[in-house]
């Protein structure tokens, strides 16, 4: 009897956990459809790191690392186990206490979602759908267990085959397929919504809700700055179309309440600053085309945006950088690091900025949410740190950012480049009228000409669109009568410098590609 006690014991504290486990998954479920940041397990979480005591995060941090956060959560995880072995087995001996613990904890969990920061009434949904999931089946496997018992001590001669104690059998079976099929679903809608959540990212809905200061000032687009030309590239490169670039494996997700921006190494005194003192400093707009090291002659790793931001060296400013400092080390939360000349910061004609927003949107999670760096005339992995959260003023001797051992020159200005969008090779074009189009690009100098030539003949003037600025790309299009055969055509810039683009190809390592871009295009 004692053995057979300890059984149904068992059982029940399984009932329990497998009711905490479809609480958890339907609340999980229910947040990712309406409310993302409303994971009860996740706010939770958090909520406990809000209110561990400094020393206590200290220890945390010291014994765990980097891991602290995964050892947070497995203690968390290890204290639903037991909360919902106990509720399981209260809910067996004194009905419906279990289902009582269960209220309770939708309760407190909901406290925990509701309280934390741009929490909205659909936060209320994921620990009220995951309550009433979970109160329902402890309820549920709570009588079919007490059934099951009652089966077995009338019948106490049940067999395994339950040939003789149909009954007992059925009821047995019904409380554990119940519990199988109970404990299998939870799984599967729990970690799979976990899952498209965590990599969908919570914080999507805190930059939907997001509002920044209105701008001072506006990029003025002048007329003629944007030509209609089928198959070239827009002026303004959606967000959706930008290139992306980065290192990270995961997107980070940051809350902008949480983050700061932190100034520091060589400087006369430490800088931290808030999201809001951040954008509280005032916005501007700024057009600046960012463009990758890695982008190949005639290659689509580089966009044009127009940012929100604020001029990095009105911050570096506030922190004194001290004489002998020649570099800053930017610093992304997921680690990356890139090395910018100080005086490229520091220079009143450059507008490097702390950007906040793209193309009138808070920028996207993959491009750098809630801040990044994006510095005219500079390759992107040498300036442009995403998910930046720390400068640290030092100098090219003493630091090296991360693609700097890894084959990639410490300095590296965007070499100026021209590129054709249109006609492609490959893709045949009719005799007759064709436009020849694509972009240029110098920042920070500007282009001054774009020639086009056909079959290695004359160079021909190609019209420019009205640029932006100097940071800006610029559209260049031709008309050609072709005639039908394949063509070579080039394409080379100069800048307002008179500097002609350089001719000589160039791998992309170790400071970016080079050459003028000559297609084959084949017109019938
Ligand atoms: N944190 C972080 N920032 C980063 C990178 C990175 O790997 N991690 N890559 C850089 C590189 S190489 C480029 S070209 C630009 C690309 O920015 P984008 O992805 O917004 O186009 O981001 C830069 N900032
Ligand atoms: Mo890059």
């Amino acid at each position: 009897m004692a053995a057979r006690r300890k059984t149904f014991t068992a059982w029940s504290a399984v009932a329990g956990i497998v009711s905490a486990a479809a609480f958890l998954a339907a609340a999980e479920l229910v947040a990712l459809l309406v409310a993302p940041q409303a994971s009860p397990l996740l706010a939770v979480g958090s909520f406990v790191i809000d209110i561990v005591p400094q020393p206590l995060k200290e220890f945390a941090i010291s014994t765990f690392g980097e891991n602290d956060k995964i050892a947070l959560l497995v203690g968390l995880g290890l204290a639903v186990v037991i909360a919902s072995a106990i509720a399981g087995i209260l809910e067996y001996v004194r009905p419906p206490l279990g289902a009582v613990l269960l209220v309770v904890a939708g309760v407190l969990s909901g406290a925990a979602i509701l309280t934390r920061a741009g929490a909205g009434f659909l936060s209320a949904l994921p620990p009220l759908a995951g309550t009433i999931v979970g109160v329902v089946l402890i309820l549920m496997l709570g009588r079919r267990l007490r059934a099951w018992r009652d089966g077995a001590t009338t019948a106490p001669s049940e067999s395994d085959s339950g040939e003789g104690a149909p009954t007992a059998g059925a009821s047995r079976r019904g409380f554990l397929g119940m519990t199988a099929i109970a404990a299998l679903a939870s799984v599967v809608v729990g970690v799979g919504s976990r899952v498209i959540s965590a990599t969908t990212s919570s914080i999507a809905a805190v930059r939907d809700a997001i509002q920044l200061p209105a701008v001072r000032s506006t990029v003025t687009v002048p007329a003629g700055a944007e030509a209609d030309v089928e198959g070239l590239s827009p002026l303004f490169t959606p967000n959706a179309d930008f290139y992306r670039v980065d290192t990270a494996l995961t997107v980070p997700s940051i809350d902008p309440s949480t983050w700061s921006l932190v100034i520091d190494g060589m400087v006369d005194q430490r800088v931290e600053l808030s999201f809001d003192d951040l954008v509280g400093m005032g916005l501007d707009e700024y057009g600046i085309t960012l463009t990758c090291v890695s982008n190949e002659v005639g290659g689509g790793l580089v966009g044009n945006a127009i940012w929100q931001g604020v001029p990095i060296r009105d911050i570096l400013a506030m922190a004194g950088p001290q004489a002998g400092a020649d570099m800053v080390l930017s610093r992304s939360v997921d680690g990356y690091t890139a090395s910018t000349p100080l005086d490229t910061l520091t220079d009143d004609n450059r507008d490097a900025i702390f950007a906040v927003a793209m193309n009138g949107e808070p920028l996207p999670l993959e491009h750098g949410f809630p801040v990044r760096m994006v510095v005219p005339g500079l390759y992107g992995y040498v300036s442009a740190t995403k998910w930046v959260t720390e400068l640290k003023v030092t100098t090219f001797a003493a630091d090296e950012a991360y693609w700097t051992p890894r084959g990639y020159a410490a300095e590296a200005p965007i070499k100026m480049s021209s590129r054709i969008d249109t006609p492609r090779s490959g893709t045949p074009v009719t005799a007759g009228t064709v436009p020849i189009a694509g972009m240029a690009w110098a920042q920070t100098t500007g282009i001054q000409s774009v020639e086009v030539s056909i079959d290695d003949g004359d160079w021909q003037q190609a019209n420019l669109s009205t640029p932006v600025n100097a940071d800006t790309w610029v559209q260049w299009w031709l008309e050609w009568q072709a005639e039908a055969g394949t063509h070579y055509v080039t394409v080379r810039a100069t800048d307002k410098n008179g500097q002609v683009q350089i001719e000589d190809r160039a791998p992309i390592a170790p400071d970016g590609s080079s050459g003028w871009q000559r297609t084959l295009v084949t017109v019938r």
